[in-house]
Order: C-alpha cells, then sequence, then structure tokens
C-alpha cells in the first residue's frame, strides 16, 4: 500500500468510526433466514460465537434436532456457519435437542446438550464450527446420578472459572430444581454429588433459588459470580432474574430481573447468556420478534437477539431494555477483502446451506427466488471502487444487481451471472455511484434468482 492510499485510508477509517458511531442498525434479530432459540454465547480468538437451539419453520412444539452456530466481530453482520451438531448423526443417543451450553477450555470447544428434558451430554471439538464428537456415547449428566435430581436435567450451562475450575449448571421446573455440579478437567466427566443452587432473599435464609424455573446461565464480573436464570410465569412473567454470590456455587442473594419480559417476546419462554466482548457486556437473548413480524405468530419460532448489558456502581446489573436496534456497529466491513456472503444483517427470501467451495464444505447463501437480498451493513470503502466480484453457481443465466442503503435504492452494479455447470464461478461488474463512504449495500437476486448459490465476493479499486 502506497503512502497517499494510507493517508486516504487513515481518513476513511477515522470517517467511517465517526458515521457508525452515530448509526443504529436494526440488528435485532441477529438472524432473520432462519429460526434461533437458547443462545449461548462465547469467545473464540477474539470472535464472539452463539450457539443456539435450531426452531423449525412452522414448528407446532420445541421439535428442534440441531444446533445452529453464528459469529460477528462487528456485532450488526453475523456469519451464519449453518448447522453444526444434529441429533441421531454427531450424537447417537439423542434426538430432540433442547438449549445448549458451551464452555471453551485449553483450545478445545466443549458442548453441553439435553435430550429435551433431559438427560444432558457432552460434545467436544477443535473449533466451534466443529466436527463435534460425542467421547461418551451416553449422557454425563442424569436424574440418576446423586444430588442431579431436578425435575428436568436440561439446560445446561458451562462456566470455567479464572483458576480453571469448571461447572455446569441445569435443572429446571421449580425453585428447587437448580441444580450445579463441578466438572473434572477433562470437561467430559462431573464429581458428585450435584448441589442445589440457592440464594437468599430479602434478608431471609437461602433455602431455594427464588422462582427459578429454567435457563441457569453463570458468569464473573469484578471477582463476583452471577447466577441467572429465567423465573417463573406466575410471580415473575418469566423475567431474567439473577443472584450474586462470592463463589460459584454460592451463597446468593437474589437481586431481582435482568431482562424483563416483553411483547416481543409473546411473554414467552425466556432464555440468554451473558458474555464480554471487545469491553463491553451483552446480553443474548431470544424473542418472538421475526415471527411476529412476519405474521406467522407462532411462540414456537423463536430468534435470537443482542442487547448491551451494563452494571451499576454497585455490581448490581442495570435492567436491560430489550430493543429492535441492538447494540452499535463496532468496526466497518472492509468491502475490499473477501467477504463471506453468509456474513449478513439482514436478508429475505434467502437459505443458507453447505455447499464445497474450493475443496472447502462451508456455508453460502442460496437465493429462493426473484426478489431475495442480502443486506451488509457498514462498509467503509476510503475511494471509489471501480468493480466488484461475486463468486456464485448458477444454473442458467441469473442477474444480481447491487443497491447502495435500501432494497430499492440507487443501483451501484449489475452483475451477470451464467450456468456454472455446477461450479462456483467468479463473475465481476463495473461500480458506479460508490464515493468514499461508509454506507450498507444490497445484494438483490432479481433475475432466475431460484437456487442461485453465493459463496463470497469483493470490491476492487
Ligand atoms: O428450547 C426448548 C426450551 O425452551 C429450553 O430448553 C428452555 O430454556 C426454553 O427456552
Amino acid at each position: 500500500m502506497n503512502i497517499r492510499h494510507a493517508n486516504i485510508r487513515k481518513i476513511a477509517a477515522a470517517l467511517s468510526a465517526a458515521a457508525l458511531a452515530g448509526t443504529a442498525f436494526a440488528v435485532n434479530p441477529i438472524v432473520t433466514h432462519k429460526y434461533s432459540a437458547d443462545p449461548n454465547a462465547f469467545v473464540w480468538k477474539d470472535r464472539l460465537y452463539v450457539v443456539c437451539s435450531h426452531d423449525l419453520d412452522g414448528q407446532k412444539g420445541f421439535e428442534m434436532n440441531d444446533y445452529v452456530l453464528m459469529s460477528t466481530d462487528d456485532l450488526v453482520n453475523w456469519t451464519d456457519h449453518g448447522d453444526v451438531f444434529t441429533g441421531g448423526k454427531d450424537v447417537k443417543w439423542c434426538w430432540n435437542l433442547y438449549a445448549p451450553g458451551a464452555a471453551v477450555k485449553d483450545g478445545k470447544v466443549y458442548l453441553y446438550y439435553p435430550n429435551s428434558g433431559g438427560p444432558i451430554g457432552v460434545a467436544v471439538a477443535d473449533r466451534p464450527e466443529g466436527p463435534y464428537t460425542d467421547p461418551l456415547g451416553k449422557h454425563l449428566i442424569g436424574r440418576e446420578m446423586p444430588g442431579c435430581d431436578s425435575c428436568w436435567v436440561f439446560d445446561p450451562a458451562a462456566f470455567v472459572d479464572d483458576d480453571g475450575k469448571a461447572y455446569l449448571y441445569f435443572g429446571g421446573n421449580g425453585d428447587t430444581m437448580a441444580r450445579a455440579v463441578r466438572l473434572n478437567d477433562d470437561m467430559v466427566s462431573a464429581q458428585f454429588p450435584g448441589i442445589m443452587m440457592k440464594a437468599s432473599k430479602d434478608g431471609g435464609e437461602a433455602t431455594v433459588m427464588p422462582y427459578f424455573f429454567e435457563a441457569s446461565y453463570m458468569h464473573k464480573h469484578n471477582g463476583k459470580y452471577y447466577f441467572s436464570y429465567s423465573a417463573n410465569f406466575p410471580d415473575r412473567g418469566a423475567s431474567i432474574d439473577y443472584a450474586i454470590g462470592d463463589s460459584p456455587l454460592g451463597p446468593f442473594v437474589w437481586k431481582g430481573a435482568i431482562l424483563p419480559n416483553w411483547a416481543e417476546n409473546s411473554w414467552n419462554n425466556n432464555h440468554h447468556s451473558i458474555v464480554d466482548f471487545r469491553g463491553k457486556t451483552y446480553i443474548v437473548y431470544h424473542s418472538r420478534i421475526l415471527s411476529n413480524r412476519q405474521g406467522h405468530n407462532n411462540v414456537f419460532e423463536r430468534s435470537v437477539c443482542i442487547d448491551e448489558l451494563k452494571y451499576n456502581d454497585d455490581g448490581t446489573i442495570a435492567k436491560v431494555v430489550p430493543t429492535h436496534e441492538g447494540p452499535r456497529q463496532l468496526k466497518p466491513l472492509d468491502p475490499y477483502k473477501a467477504n463471506r456472503a453468509v456474513t449478513i444483517c439482514q436478508d429475505e427470501k434467502v437459505k443458507v446451506k453447505m455447499a464445497d467451495v474450493s475443496k472447502n464444505n462451508t456455508s453460502v447463501v442460496v437465493a429462493s427466488d426473484d426478489g431475495a437480498w442480502v443486506r451488509y451493513a457498514g462498509f467503509a470503502f476510503g475511494a471509489a471502487p471501480e468493480s466488484v466480484s461475486a463468486l456464485c453457481r448458477a444454473k442458467g443465466p441469473a442477474v444480481v444487481e447491487v443497491r447502495k442503503g435500501a432494497v430499492d435504492g440507487p443501483l451501484a452494479a449489475t452483475i451477470a451471472l451464467s450456468d456454472t455447470k455446477g461450479e462456483f464461478r467468479k463473475f465481476s461488474a463495473a461500480v458506479s455511484g460508490i464515493g468514499a463512504e461508509t454506507c450498507d449495500l444490497y445484494f438483490v437476486f432479481v433475475k432466475s434468482a431460484a437456487g442461485t448459490e453465493f459463496a463470497s465476493y469483493r470490491f476492487a479499486r
């Protein structure tokens, strides 16, 4: 890069950072081409990952049998890595996958999964995308194990403390039903008996976890331990409540709600996780926002959302107001590097599937019909781009338009695709009307779009 370009890039970066600082995107839910629920967030190599239950389109109950994985480094554009763990395939004894729990330890990812209301198993992988193996071939925690007699042995949440000691929290259906076990160093065996999680309330004795219903979670902040969970419906309307303690197993003091339930969640079940990422804390949770927006109003079609979480000076948590906007974008997209098509802010009429792209099995966008579009938010162009290229697999002549700012915004490029005979091929087009600015772009599949696959794109100047 020459000095002139370096200076232009510095100015552009400053301008785009300023532009982004004032920009609020409608980020929630974080994925709009599928339903997702029970998010468990973790950081891997400076990227935020969320592994989620995968609610099926139109499901009439909790029929899920795989987990979906999303990741981001800017909190606005999320990469859909596809289904990473499937019941009956990656694990033989478990088919109905309810809320997952994930932990990172010694360079491995551990995934804890319940078969519906129990029992709980564990899978291991070398990276978040998997492949995951089931080292035990059977469950890790079951109701028959000492101290694990919760009504529902499900909703596992793993927590690794700063001293390397790990814990698994789980349980459901009553204030005496929250449980925890110490995990051994191998993360795939546990120490028994499990213990009952309890918190005192209003200065009283700790005999139960007040209002506990499901969705256990543990995180640490400034040396204190925060046990959070979905509270019951009759007393608390399934708000996410929490208790603070001095050790991972208590004693705890109940503090009330972090995340009240809300209309966009149809006042239905609530599930969350809390994660630190690049200097701030976020709560990731599900709602019915997408199903409601689509007019389905199906409480079994949930969608994952994210908002910032802040602490009060005394260490208590300021109540989170769930938003449609979500957090601000942390950094702009670089249009001049190869960007994956599945790193998306919003979309319509598209799906994501796994495909063999240059001998790598990876997730790609698939247009379902004409009018399908994908929005990528917050590119910092720095200088006017001259061309754009897209790596696509097409079944015949098709057209992808690149539009600025809106799905019907100014046309910046028209990419003509032809039959790629089953392979992925690069197609290029000239770009006009984009200057040294920060803007969103929409890739719109306008003609003969059904089945067109889109792997990646990059701009050139
Ligand atoms: O997704 C199925 C169940 O719904 C979860 O296990 C609960 O936490 C609730 O979110």
